[in-house]
């Protein structure tokens, strides 16, 4: 059990190390879902050390991944999938619900609090190359008293732009 344990915790090491250079990812969170509620905001504080672009977000537990921005609309707050967002270098690009965030649609089964959800996040450098980072968000109690909730209600799947079909595929 304990030799399991290690190389378990090894390998994570070796994922972050990989990573931890190029682009370091904080404080990456979601909320439990309400009955019914079959998608997920990811809200994230992610630093690149080079110029580089957040192109995907995609998990095994939901269907697809979008970054979602939110646009005003006839005196409306919106949300719209965008293909990608700019990581400027050594910048602190918070994602979280109020404005620029991570959505995941159509969850395969309910987030509960106390446990973590994997995901992965796809991240485009100014050369071209291009960085798969394996994460872990961590699910808060629901929330009753916040807007989350008319954030759900509010998407639009039918106006949104094509997605990038090939950034959204799970592993
Ligand atoms: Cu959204």
């Amino acid at each position: 059990m304990k030799k399991i344990l290690c190389a378990g915790i090894l390998a994570m090491l070796a994922v972050t190390q990989a990573s931890a250079d190029e682009v370091k990812v904080t404080k990456a969170w979601t909320r439990a879902t309400a009955p019914g509620q079959d998608t997920a905001s990811v809200q994230l504080v992610i630093t690149s050390r080079k110029d580089a672009t957040l192109t995907g977000v995609m998990s095994g537990s939901a269907q697809s991944g979008e970054i979602h921005t939110m646009v005003m609309e006839n005196g409306m707050m919106k949300m719209r999938a965008i293909d990608s967002l700019p990581l400027p270098a050594k910048t602190p690009v918070t994602l979280g619900e109020d404005g620029n965030h991570l959505m995941l649609i159509g969850l395969r089964k309910p987030l509960r609090a106390g446990h973590k959800l994997p995901f992965a996040l796809t991240v485009k450098f100014a050369d071209g190359h291009t960085t798969l980072l394996r994460l872990l968000a961590v699910i808060k109690p629901l929330d009753t008293t916040s807007n989350a909730m008319q954030m759900q209600m509010k998407m639009e799947p039918a106006a949104q732009p094509e997605m990038q079909m090939q950034e959204h595929q799970h592993q």
